[in-house]
């Protein structure tokens, strides 16, 4: 809305191709991310305005997840969130537990005063939102990486996930977030509709729906 050039992590591409099979989208449907004005390298580095900011391949939550490094803030988004919440889940497609652990170790090593800004919060035992954190005190506190190993965590990881309902919004929502936040093109009336696919995870604990599961799903929401 505001004509800000827009970027996004360049693997975006491969999460494009992997969930346009999922929703089974028209051919003309792009997957080269030209939705956005440019696609980051991992490493690479950019301005805003004065300030330096680095980009940095943050795998596991999904396949092209980023961090943003800018001055002494890393915008971490779904990899650590507050120490008394933990950790992103990894079990969507394209996630992966050890790599959300290799992602999570390069960001602590950034520099320990380094304040880390989480992508969600979900309010452990019902405390206000936070959003905000340091290399240090995750190092310190974080909840599922305190006295941790890659092999602890990824078990951890896999299993607790196993427990995790599918989040409400996922699947309409990504098939806007995929193309850079347009809603799809219109189809012959005039109307824009957003696919469900209702069997395509028979193997997640999340996936297996049906549309009752769906209905009910949204009405108890509100
Ligand atoms: N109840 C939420 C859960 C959303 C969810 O699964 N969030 C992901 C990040 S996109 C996560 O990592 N959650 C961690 C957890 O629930 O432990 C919803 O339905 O929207
Ligand atoms: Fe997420």
């Amino acid at each position: 809305m505001t004509g800000a050039s827009t970027g996004i992590g360049d693997r975006v591409t491969e999460l494009q191709r992997l969930w346009k099979k999922i929703y089974n989208l028209p051919d003309t449907v792009p997957t080269d991310g030209s939705q956005w004005d440019h696609l980051f390298a991992d490493g690479e580095g950019f301005t805003i305005g004065e300030m330096e900011a680095s980009v940095l391949l943050s795998p596991g939550h999904t396949l092209s997840s980023v961090t943003y490094v800018i001055g002494n803030a890393a915008f971490v988004h779904d990899t650590v969130f507050m120490p008394d919440s933990g950790t992103a889940r990894a079990d969507f497609p394209g996630g992966d537990a050890r790599q959300l652990w290799r992602s999570i170790q390069c960001i602590l090593q950034l520099p320990s005063e380094t304040r880390l800004f989480t992508g969600h919060d979900y309010r452990p035992n019902g405390r206000t939102a936070c959003w905000e954190s340091t290399v240090a005190l995750q190092k310190a506190n974080n909840l599922h990486l305190k006295n941790s190993d890659e092999a602890k965590f990824v078990k951890f990881r896999s299993e607790r996930d196993r427990s995790l309902p599918m989040p409400v919004l996922i699947l309409p929502a990504l098939q806007v977030n995929l193309a850079g936040g347009r809603l799809p093109a219109p189809e012959t009336d005039g109307r824009r509709y957003l696919k469900i696919p209702l069997n395509a995870f028979p193997h997640a604990s999340w996936g297996n729906l049906e549309l009752r599961a769906i209905t009910a799903r949204y009405r108890n929401r509100r």
